[in-house]
């Protein structure tokens, strides 16, 4: 099957071409996508979530939500969710994952941060947005989500990289995102969140070493979309245990709203070369996740 027109996933991409590849999504393939205009981010650029459905009336079916760009510096989240959306899109044999099921995907939660990871510095986690009282600017979004709000591992110092912000959803990235999902919380049964780097699937709790009542069940589905996995060999676990605490994360915002599944993947790889994976391991890394879905799609339709 051919990708599309503008895209490949042998280098990382700029914004623009990220969301040139999403509009001819959205042109050629009418009936199966929605690009949707979910807000804008601090600089004014557009914030989009894609939306995968093949059902006659969409947002009735259970859903599936998956977001990357978090943190800007991590190049191979958008990388491998926009994979995610070609390959559902444009390659029929992965028609099945659809037909129960409808997928909300956002490839880039935090522009601004991702553009100047290009521009001005390779490294930057952040948003972009201007503090009052700092001249240091940008928020870690994820320590800007409304549960635990301001706990462990995070930070009141506007310069400090894990920079919690001055009220949870602070940021125009996040409370467009958060609004989304609220309005869309009974279809959403599974939350996917793409960071880099470490090979790991982070179960919820984050903000402590805190397990929901359904762990065992959360566990179980990860421990068998990792049973997917050849190439890169993933670690699943609850995040507080097996990373450190943080506080104020999306995954576990998503799970104290009711979205059954949530999860944070950290794509690979181990550290060797971190986020400044080469492109040669781009195609390499998306095409060990994509199996992986079909579990957690096949988990969902039945939910
Ligand atoms: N790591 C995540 C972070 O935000 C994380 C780890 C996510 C821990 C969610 C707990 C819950 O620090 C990266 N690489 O950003
Ligand atoms: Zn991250």
């Amino acid at each position: 099957s051919k990708a599309a027109y503008n895209m490949d996933w042998t280098s990382y991409h700029r914004l623009s071409d990220i969301y040139a590849f999403l509009t001819y999504l959205n042109t050629t393939y009418p009936k199966l996508v929605q690009l949707t205009q979910i807000g804008t981010s601090y600089e004014k650029r557009p914030l989009y979530v894609l939306r995968i459905s093949s059902s006659s009336s969409p947002g009735t079916r259970p859903a599936i939500w998956i977001d990357g760009g978090f943190h800007a510096r991590e190049w191979i989240s958008p990388a491998v969710v926009t994979y995610i959306i070609q390959q559902l899109v444009e390659v029929p044999a992965n028609a099945n994952l659809f037909s129960n099921v409808d997928w909300y995907i956002m490839p880039v939660m935090n522009p601004d941060g991702y553009e100047y990871t290009h521009t001005n510095d390779r490294y930057w986690r952040k948003t972009r947005s201007v503090s009052s009282t700092s001249t240091c600017r940008g928020v870690d979004p994820n320590r800007n989500f409304a549960f635990k709000w301001g706990g462990m591992s995070t930070s009141s110092d506007p310069c400090s990289d894990l920079y919690k912000g001055t009220k949870a959803f602070s940021e125009p990235e996040t409370l467009a995102m958060s609004n989304f999902i609220i309005g869309k919380s009974k279809q959403i049964k599974l939350y996917l969140t793409f960071h880099s780097y470490g090979q790991t699937i982070l179960v919820p709790y984050g903000y402590d070493v805190v397990y929901p009542p359904d762990y065992n069940e959360l566990l179980a589905l990860a421990d068998n979309a990792s049973t997917k996995f050849v190439k890169y060999e993933y670690t699943v676990g609850n995040s507080a245990a097996l990373l450190y605490p943080v506080a104020g994360s999306s995954d576990d915002w998503a799970k104290s709203i009711g979205i059954k599944y949530s999860y944070t993947v950290e794509l690979p790889d181990d550290g060797t070369e971190g986020f400044a994976l080469s492109p040669s391991e781009i195609l390499p890394v998306c095409q060990d996740f994509f199996p992986a879905l079909d579990v957690f799609a096949t988990k969902v339709a039945t939910c």
